[in-house]
């Protein structure tokens, strides 16, 4: 069934209670302004003609309108699709062309860009706006339309959102994430975690990516439970919020970043029962300093785009550093050879995953959906992992080619076919070195033609130009040859061993 049938279920038992708190805008939105701003806006996009199965592209800032646009489309059967804001016109072109949104809702600042995707592609679709102060005129007279709307009723296996990924070809693929998938996650998210009726999640991450949006969001809809909304992760704003709350979820980064900062103590976060990290390792160094500090053992889960989250520490139990926990109830997790055997406890191989909670496939793409499942319907991560004798899963490398930098991935591959076609440059590898707030930062290196290199500073701004800030190389390494193997292949452990550090 639709999952806004799930979450309205929930509002309307706690129709006064805070759901949203904004500290930045000294705002408060309960549950039942929540789903009337929500249904009136379903109503607007029905106006625009959105049916179910369309696609709403959204490319804006946070902001509660932006969270209540989410469930409008939701609950009339359209298909969510979230853009990064940092994401720059190519990319766009790419999303629009390869969806076809019926609506694309954008700060007015991008009207142009969408406008000229609109013209260059030939693909018709409107155009609305939304500002980060939930102005726009997506909002133009919203109370005009009805605040009631029949939830648009949904099978299982009907898609909810569309999340883009990129992929080793540097084609970016979009994920097709079905209501059963998001329900299944929220509903055993909220079981494993233990989420109580007064649970205040302090929400600091962004809200286009599965992180922010369908774990932090989704259990607090499904539990009509309070989220203090920042607009961003900034480390004094967290710091005041935090007595507060009690859950946080967040990238490595903030960890670290809290760490740094001595006002960050024990008695900060009395009131906090739960501190949970994921979409990039988290070193174990940081979970020992973060027990010291604040007493509190970080919770390490671990996900993908595709599948929603497989693996999670036990809340109650022990939270074994280093691993990612446990394969979460009702998903299989196992470890396979190259030659597709299934390898034993402790032994590292590939790391797969069967669930309820693994998508349906790539938008468009049978090709590459058949290529990324085995023949007993497991979703290959593209992983390395073990499994220990207690079943505990650690990640200890990856298969694919991909640099996770403060909980964003970047494929190398898209980022050396821009710079491949940059003049004077000949060939180029990209590859992740080792960044303290990061974790992992994107370099790149470079072979030129003599005499018309560029300089470290026209290739940062060449893919400034073309590809989303957090994705330019911040190192960049002239060579006069890439190293190979005897098959031809660019060896990037050369090249992170010798200037990753
Ligand atoms: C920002 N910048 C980054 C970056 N974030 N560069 C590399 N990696 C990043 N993650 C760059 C900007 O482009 C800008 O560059 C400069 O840093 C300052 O930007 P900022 O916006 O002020 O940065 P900041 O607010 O400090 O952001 C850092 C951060 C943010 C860690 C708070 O990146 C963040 O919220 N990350 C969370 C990502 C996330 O939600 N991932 C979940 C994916 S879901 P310049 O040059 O323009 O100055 C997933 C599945 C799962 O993975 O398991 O959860
Ligand atoms: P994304 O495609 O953005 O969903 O990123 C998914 C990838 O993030 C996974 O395939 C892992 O490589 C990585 N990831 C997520 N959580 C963790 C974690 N706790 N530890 C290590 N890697 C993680």
């Amino acid at each position: 069934m639709n999952l806004f049938k799930s979450f309205q279920q929930a509002f309307q038992e706690h129709k006064e209670k805070v759901a949203l708190r904004v500290p930045e805008q000294n705002r408060q939105v309960s549950f039942a302004g929540l789903d009337t701003m929500s249904a009136q806006m379903a109503n607007r996009l029905v106006s625009l003609e959105v049916k179910p199965g369309d696609r709403v592209a959204v490319q804006v800032d946070k902001s509660v309108e932006a969270l209540a646009l989410y469930l409008a489309v939701m609950r009339m059967g359209a298909i969510y699709l979230p853009l990064n804001t940092a994401y720059m016109p190519e990319e766009l072109a790419y999303f629009v062309s390869n969806a076809e949104p019926r609506v694309v809702v954008s700060k007015g600042e991008q009207i142009e860009v969408f406008d000229s995707i609109c013209q260059e592609s030939g693909i018709s679709f409107c155009c609305v706006t939304l500002e980060s102060d939930g102005s726009g005129s997506l909002m133009d007279d919203l109370s005009s339309f009805s605040s009631s709307f029949e939830t648009i009723e949904r099978a299982n296996d009907d898609i909810a959102a569309i999340l883009y990924t990129s992929g080793t070809t540097g084609r970016p693929k979009g994920a097709m994430i079905s209501h059963a998938n998001l329900a299944s996650n929220a509903r055993t998210l909220s079981e494993v975690w233990g989420w109580k009726s007064d649970d205040v999640l302090l929400h600091a991450l962004p809200i286009f990516h599965v992180h922010g949006l369908f774990v932090a969001c989704n259990i607090s809809f499904l539990n009509a439970t309070e989220m203090v909304f920042l607009s961003k992760f900034d480390v004094q704003s967290v710091l005041t919020e935090l007595p507060s709350c009690s859950v946080m979820m967040g990238v490595p980064t903030f960890y670290t970043r809290l760490l740094q900062e001595g006002d960050f103590t024990h008695e900060l976060s009395a009131r906090m029962r739960l501190f949970i990290s994921g979409s990039a390792p988290l070193l174990e160094e940081t979970f020992e300093a973060f027990e010291e500090r604040t007493g509190h053992r970080i919770l390490e889960r671990y996900g993908m785009t595709e599948t929603g989250m497989n693996t999670s520490n036990p809340l109650s139990g022990e939270r074994l550093p280093g691993t990612v926990g446990l394969p979460l109830p009702g998903t299989e997790v196992r470890v396979m050879s190259e030659s597709g055997k299934l390898l034993k406890p402790e032994e590292v191989g590939s790391l797969q995953v069967r669930g309820p909670n693994v998508f349906k496939g790539y938008w468009r793409m049978p090709e590459k959906t058949a290529a990324d499942f085995t023949d007993d319907g497991y979703f290959i991560t593209g992983d390395l992992g073990k499994i220990d004798s207690d079943g505990y899963v650690a990640i200890v490398g990856r298969e694919k080619d991909l640099i996770i930098s403060g909980g964003y991935n970047i494929y190398p591959k898209e980022v050396e076919l821009v710079l491949n076609e940059m003049p004077g440059v000949i060939e180029t590898a990209v590859f992740a070195y080792k960044h303290t707030d990061f974790g992992e930062g994107v370099a790149v290196a470079v072979v030129t033609i003599q005499d018309q290199a560029p300089t470290e500073d026209m290739i940062q701004a060449y893919c400034r130009d073309r590809l989303a800030a957090y994705k330019i190389p911040r190192r960049v390494i002239f060579l006069d040859d890439l190293p190979r193997n005897t098959m031809g292949k660019v060896q990037k452990n050369i090249l992170r061993d010798k200037y990753g550090s």
